[in-house]
């Protein structure tokens, strides 16, 4: 691979500039570099507000999250969007979409967008939209918006490391509510019922609410926003609810308190990928392996004291 100078793109990122900061998420995508990357940021960051938007496809999320940008633009903040794209196939139009949707802002260079895939990562999706949050958030974002298609345990991942999740649903979902409720129902900080044009909206603000009375026991229920995002509508009062989510985090110790659990969970996460890198390491084929397998073989060793030697040896280097 290319040598890259990071201490330089790093500045510019800093800076804000557009081009290295896109070069950064690529290179921690890659997982090349990626400590020295985040290590050099470090100190500039926790200023972006980051917010998950999940649903299923199509219920317009990319629409929305345009619309949301829109009005965060017109109070010149600076806007960051990461898209988890699923690799199935199937989606390669929902993506396309995607891509056109929020090209309108391509010229806005206080708007980034960026797509990711949601496999083939080494320490998977989270731990990559993760670097890339902090490098946007270096780049100077004011928000940082995070959409997902809320099926695989991994996406509900992702919407955990943000400071308001939004959960999309649509009229004439009933079945797939409930089929979601299990994984989706806590993580969502505010529910939007979207294209509130079809029929059925009430009946599933309805739903939602009784789900929300059936196991809650949270202080606070979500609040639920009927918007019709194609065309603008409803998106001032979902700004609104985002906001007083957020107001509530503040007012009840949760926004430094949430982040710090978020930090564990990454520490957690880190050290877990560091160690089983060691793992493989460790019991790669080689001479010394074969010759303590061959002495396991006959008896000579027990396996417990020869993890325990192999652990020690690996734990001083
Ligand atoms: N009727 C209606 N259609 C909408 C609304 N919002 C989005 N759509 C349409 O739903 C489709 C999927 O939207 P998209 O934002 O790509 O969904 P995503 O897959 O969740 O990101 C597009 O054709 C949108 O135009 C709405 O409020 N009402
Ligand atoms: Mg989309």
């Amino acid at each position: 691979m290319k040598k890259y100078n990071i201490e330089s793109l790093v500045e510019k990122t800093l800076k804000g500039d557009t081009v290295s900061t896109a070069k950064l998420i690529s290179l921690c995508e890659n997982s090349y570099e990626n400590e020295k990357i985040i290590k050099l940021i470090s100190p500039n960051l926790g200023n972006a507000y980051v917010i998950g938007i999940t649903g299923a496809p199509g219920v317009g999320k990319s629409t929305l999250a345009d619309k949301l940008i829109i009005n965060l633009r017109k109070q010149n903040f600076k806007v960051g969007v990461i898209a988890v794209d699923p690799t199935s196939p199937f989606s390669g139009g929902a993506i396309l979409g995607d891509r056109i949707r929020l090209q309108k802002h391509s010229t806005d260079e206080n708007v980034f967008i960026r797509s990711m895939a949601s496999r083939g990562h080494l320490g998977g999706i989270s731990s990559a939209t993760g670097d890339a949050v902090k490098i946007l958030d270096a780049y100077g974002c004011d928000f940082i918006f995070i959409e997902t298609v809320g099926v695989g345990q991994s996406e509900v991942e992702v919407v955990k490391n943000v400071d308001t999740t939004l959960v999309i649903l649509i009229p004439g979902m009933g079945d797939e509510i409930q089929a979601i409720k299990a994984g989706v129902m806590e993580i969502a900080d505010v529910f939007v019922v979207n294209k509130a044009d079809k029929d059925g909206v009430e009946r599933t603000v309805l739903e939602i609410e009784m789900l929300q009375n059936l196991g809650n026991t949270q202080d606070r229920l979500a609040p639920i926003c009927k918007v019709i995002a194609r065309d603008n509508k409803g998106i001032g009062d979902l700004g609104k609810a985002i906001h007083q989510h957020y107001v509530y985090l503040q007012e009840n110790k949760l926004y430094d308190a949430n982040r710090k659990k978020r930090y564990k969970m990454e520490l957690k996460q880190i050290i877990h990928n560091k160690l089983l890198e060691r793992t493989h390491q460790l019991v790669k084929e080689n001479e010394k392996i074969e010759k303590i397998i061959d002495e396991a073989y006959d008896n000579k060793t027990d396996v417990y004291s020869i993890v325990n030697k192999l652990l020690d040896e690996s734990m001083k280097n």
